[in-house]
């Protein structure tokens, strides 16, 4: 249809909407703004290696817009209109999180675009988890908390009705594009009023603040949205040094001069005022907060198993009393430091681009050689492939951080990848076939340049 918006359009649109609102209703999250924008000018500015591969891969109109969000629905069938409102915008469902092992009862996914050019574009991505009722043992406030999440719609009736205009037509026109974006910002919008009285709220919250927050208001507000930062220490520090009160740990892999997947800190969640039903006077409810985060490069599964086995040993050290810092320092000592020895040991994705082998007079290009071969005799160079991904047990941590929650033991069972995705209608993509994807194309576009050369 010549006249549809393209999905890329209606996510940066909708991004840019969302982050203006919560500027408004979290004016910390602004004054987060400014600072990861100091840092990064200062990073590139001290960095001009990194400055210009950022350049020429295009990657600094992405990094000024760069956000992602999350939401925590309370039931299936939100859940599912949620992936066709994301679907609109080019967002699709990628990766199974499940963070009942961490004592938080979610499953999640994160819904991203997938096309390099739409991640170029814009990467908003939402991390969105729904509630597991099944794991709460008390019967009577399970069925409570069923009761009151039937009773509610998230969506506007406008929404809705955009939403089946899209699906019948594959697209939307401006205008309708335009107002999609204003409908399904109620979606997102902080309630001051809960839907339940006070007395409800306490019950809920008993079990699990998490259940509360989930249950008690009319829709799931948007509780961070995370701008990206190129060096968290540095902005840890200012965070401090500006009077933000950070959380201690940074999440994820300890600092590496070979960043790899994702690390995070946040600021703790503000405690603001609600008014309950039948209540005259104002309680409080916390539920947002900020946060930032820096990417990496992305790890393959053997990669990725090396991590988790890493970060699983320093946590049980930190169980025995070890400072944390101290333990992940300790555990990654062995760790790679450059993005060279990650991919000799097949522990990263990459891009490849073109070596400057080909440029050299009367050097010809062999059949056969490995993608190493390739790299050491210059044919091709490497650049790290962006993590656009989450982590499940740094986002528990942000989850217990953020929600009051004391650490608590993991539920039994563990995750329910089909229900998830019976909720979803849909199954969800796998974050390492994408990546594998992205690294076996920019490959063939690499060797195509390298034969397209005259020798
Ligand atoms: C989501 C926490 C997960 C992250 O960055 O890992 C997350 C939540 O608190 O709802 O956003
Ligand atoms: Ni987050």
């Amino acid at each position: 249809m010549p006249n549809h918006v393209h999905p890329d359009e209606i996510r940066s649109n909708f991004s840019s909407a969302l982050s203006d609102m919560y500027k408004t209703e979290v004016p910390l999250y602004g004054d987060l703004l400014d600072l990861v924008a100091d840092t990064n000018r200062r990073v590139l500015q001290s960095d001009s290696t990194l400055m210009h591969a950022m350049e020429e891969s295009d990657q600094l109109h992405r990094l000024n817009v760069e956000r992602h969000g999350a939401v925590r629905l309370g039931t299936a069938a939100e859940l599912e209109t949620l992936r066709r409102v994301f679907a609109v915008m080019g967002m699709v469902p990628v990766g199974y999180y499940d963070l009942s092992v961490a004592g938080v009862p979610v499953h999640a996914t994160a819904f991203r675009p997938i096309e390099e050019a739409s991640l170029r574009r814009n990467p908003f991505r939402v991390f969105t988890s729904l509630l597991r009722l099944e794991l709460i043992d008390n019967a009577e406030l399970r069925g409570e908390a069923e009761k009151i999440l039937a009773r509610r719609d998230i969506f506007t009736g406008r929404c809705r009705e955009l939403l089946d205009v899209a699906d019948a037509e594959g697209g939307l026109n401006l205008a309708q594009s335009t107002e999609f974006v204003q409908e399904v910002l109620e979606t997102f919008r902080w309630h001051s009023e809960a839907t339940v009285d006070v007395q409800t709220y306490r019950r809920l919250r008993s079990i699990h603040p998490l259940i509360a927050d989930v249950v008690c208001f009319k829709g799931p507000h948007i509780n961070h949205l995370t701008p990206r930062v190129l060096d968290i220490d540095d902005a840890q520090a200012e965070m401090k040094a500006r009077g933000i009160k950070a959380k201690t740990d940074i999440e994820g892999p300890p600092r590496n001069d070979c960043p790899v997947l994702l690390r995070q800190t946040s600021f703790l969640a503000l405690d603001e005022p609600i008014r309950f039903v039948g209540d005259a006077a104002h309680g409080t409810h916390t539920a947002r907060f900020g946060e930032i985060e820096q990417r990496g490069c992305a790890l393959t599964p053997e990669g990725r198993m090396r991590y988790d086995g890493l970060l699983q040993s320093a946590l049980a050290d930190t169980a025995q009393g070890t400072d944390r810092a101290e333990a992940m320092r300790k555990a990654f000592e062995q760790w790679p430091n450059s993005l060279h020895a990650l991919f000799s040991e097949g522990l990263a994705f990459v891009r490849f681009l073109p070596g400057r082998a080909h440029l050299e007079q009367g050097r010809k290009l062999a059949d056969g050689l490995s993608a190493q071969a390739l790299v050491d005799e210059g044919w091709l160079q490497i650049e790290a492939l962006v993590y656009e991904d989450f982590l499940p047990v740094s986002a528990a941590g942000i989850f217990r951080s953020n929600l009051g929650a004391e650490v608590r033991a993991g539920y039994e069972g563990g995750g329910n990848r089909a229900e998830f995705e019976r909720a979803l209608g849909t199954a969800v993509r796998s974050e390492f076939s994408l990546y594998e994807a992205a690294q076996e194309r920019s490959l063939a576009e690499a060797l195509k340049a390298c034969h397209a050369v005259p020798q």
